[in-house]
């Protein structure tokens, strides 16, 4: 997979980029991310790439013929390659939308600075938006990393898991179980019997329910979408049963 990166501020990529699994990614040849400087595109001698609001209201407004042509530069035109504007008004990515990215051989993030892009560089050049959240940062670069991270640990081959990482948080379409590891008692917790027993099945079954209950307890919302079997929605009603009961006593002590 192939990710051109367009950005004001390349510098910003070298730490995640060059650590752990997107470094391993790169070295392993899965994934490519070639990083290109906007301002390389700038024709007047001081490199602007942003002017003043037309219509006033303060802050700056990346100009769009430098960001037009770095995109140009670096995507051949007719071959349906996305180009993807990072910004609090795209669709909210999600593990859905990484699984469709994972799926493409090229991509283009282009990360935006200051109030926002000129908006017929939309109109001209961005094929889609792409928002990592309801919060505002200062500029698209740490966007555009959280997908790339999100999308290449999805690559065969990447997790050191060859299937690609299908059993974890979110790719169930529920919260993951809690993990232990050694030793078997730390400040007196000991780790559940049932994961020392061998087990399998038993282990399975255990850590299906204790994936039901923290969807349950921290993200309900889940569960209307989530694959659920019938095992799975009796224990999910005894949990609602437990709940009630909890609730009742609350309201008969006042
Ligand atoms: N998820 N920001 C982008 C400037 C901007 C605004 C509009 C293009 C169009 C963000 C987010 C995010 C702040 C990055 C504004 N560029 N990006 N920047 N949340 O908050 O992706």
């Amino acid at each position: 997979m192939r990710i051109d990166v367009l950005t004001l501020f390349p510098g910003m990529f070298a730490g995640p980029l060059g650590e752990s699994m997107l470094k391993r990614a790169q070295e392993m040849g899965a994934l490519t991310v070639a990083l290109h400087d906007i301002r390389n595109h700038a024709t007047d001698k001081h490199r602007t790439v942003d002017e003043p609001p037309y219509g006033g209201g303060g802050g700056m407004v990346m100009k769009p013929e430098p960001l037009v042509a770095a995109i140009e530069a670096v995507v051949p035109p007719g071959e349906g390659i996305p180009v993807i504007l990072l910004s609090p008004q795209g669709r909210v990515f999600d593990q859905a939308a990484a699984f469709e990215l994972a799926a493409l051989p090229r991509w283009v993030l282009v990360c935006g600075h200051y109030e926002g892009v000129d908006e017929r560089v939309r109109e001209t050049a961005i094929t889609d938006e792409l928002s990592i959240g309801d919060y505002v940062l200062t500029g698209g670069e740490l966007a555009a990393m959280v997908v790339i991270d999100a999308v290449a640990r999805l690559l065969p081959g990447v997790l050191g898991d060859p299937t690609g990482a299908t059993d974890d948080s979110h790719a169930t379409g529920l919260l993951e179980y809690p993990h232990y590891t050694r030793p078997p008692v730390f400040r007196g917790l000991a780790v559940p019997d049932v994961l020392l027993s061998g087990h399998e099945a038993n282990v399975n079954a255990w850590r299906r329910r204790e994936a039901l209950r923290r969807t349950w307890e921290r993200r309900p919302d889940m569960l209307l979408n989530a694959p659920l079997s019938e095992t799975d929605r009796e224990f999910l009603l005894e949990l609602a049963e437990e709940e009630i009961d909890r609730k009742r006593r609350q309201v008969r002590r006042g």
